[in-house]
């Protein structure tokens, strides 16, 4: 695929090709792709484009790399030399974890998500992997928490959405003890879809991507509102349920009842069956 650039940022690349792909790359790999304030502005404003531009319906999400000193990383998580009292502290001076917005965007939009990750996804790098629909792991992947150790943790979708891709047992070891955990073992603990070797990372995500975007796009986005809608309480069925308003929008049965009051006439629902 051809990618072309959307837009310039300062601490991403946002790219898309032609074939419905959007790329959205943290582009920090001198800090081993860890995110600011406005890094995460960033992410948010290129994840609201693909959510917006009707051609997309797959956005991979990937880090820069490898660095000047041959390491990659998908992200090491939150900047921690912009670390302040009450969150990463931003251009203004004002904490922020508005890492937790970019979460919800990502758990919520109506297209598929897949993390590409080579080296480290660590910390809220690796709660962002795990946000993600899907997840490609290269061979040289490095998965792990660090919370407990650098005085921070995530017990939102980074322990409770964990522990139900890997068992609670395995989460809480995960979170307890921060080990660090090779692309072979995340598989195995159904952390990730795959493994490819790093050189093939991006090509094997597109391929996954051109395979989904062959597929009914009403049916992944009810799918994915689906698979949700179990896990996240009422803004799951919500979620689930606007999806259904806006295939019942598409009928003329519903069509019907805002022409009635349109046309100041009462609504003809008489003539629409209540199937079995
Ligand atoms: C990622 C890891 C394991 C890589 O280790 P290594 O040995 O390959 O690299 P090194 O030398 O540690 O890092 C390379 C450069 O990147 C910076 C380092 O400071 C270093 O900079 P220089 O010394 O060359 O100037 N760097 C790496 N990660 C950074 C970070 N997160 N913040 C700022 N600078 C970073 C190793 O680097 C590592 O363990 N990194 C820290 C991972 C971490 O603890 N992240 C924060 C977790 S908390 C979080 O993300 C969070 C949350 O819990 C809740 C809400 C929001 C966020």
């Amino acid at each position: 695929v051809q990618w072309q650039s959307v837009r310039e940022y300062e601490d991403i690349r946002y790219e898309k090709c032609a074939e419905g792909i959007a790329k959205i790359t943290i582009n920090r790999p001198h800090k081993r792709n860890a995110f600011r304030p406005k890094t995460v502005v960033e992410l948010y404003d290129a994840f609201c484009d693909a959510r917006e531009d009707i051609a997309i319906g797959v956005i991979l999400l990937t880090g820069a790399g490898p660095h000047t000193d041959g390491r990659y990383a998908f992200c090491a998580g939150g900047d921690q030399s912009v670390r302040g009292a009450g969150g990463y502290i931003d251009e203004e001076g004002l904490p922020r974890l508005n890492v937790l917005d970019l979460q919800r965007l990502i758990r919520t939009i109506p297209k598929v998500v897949i993390a590409l990750v080579a080296g480290y996804a660590i910390g809220g790098g690796h709660v962002l992997h795990i946000l993600c629909d899907l997840t490609i792991a290269a061979d040289n992947a490095v998965f792990g928490q660090t919370g407990p150790k650098v005085g921070s943790f995530d017990g939102g979708f980074g322990a409770s959405y964990l522990a139900r891709l890997v068992g609670q047992k395995k989460a809480r070891e995960i979170w307890f003890l921060c080990r660090q955990y090779g692309a072979k073992e995340a598989l195995q603990m159904g952390l990730v879809n795959t493994v490819v070797p790093v050189e093939e990372l991006e090509a094997e995500g597109i391929r996954w991507a051109l395979e989904i975007l062959e597929k009914s796009p009403i049916a992944i986005r009810c799918l994915k509102a689906a698979f949700n809608a179990e896990l996240d309480g009422m803004a799951g069925i919500q979620e689930l349920a606007g999806h259904a308003t806006h295939l019942y929008y598409l009928t003329e049965e519903g069509s019907e009842g805002k022409q009635a009051f349109l046309e100041k006439r009462s609504p003809d629902f008489r003539q629409y069956p209540w199937l079995p």
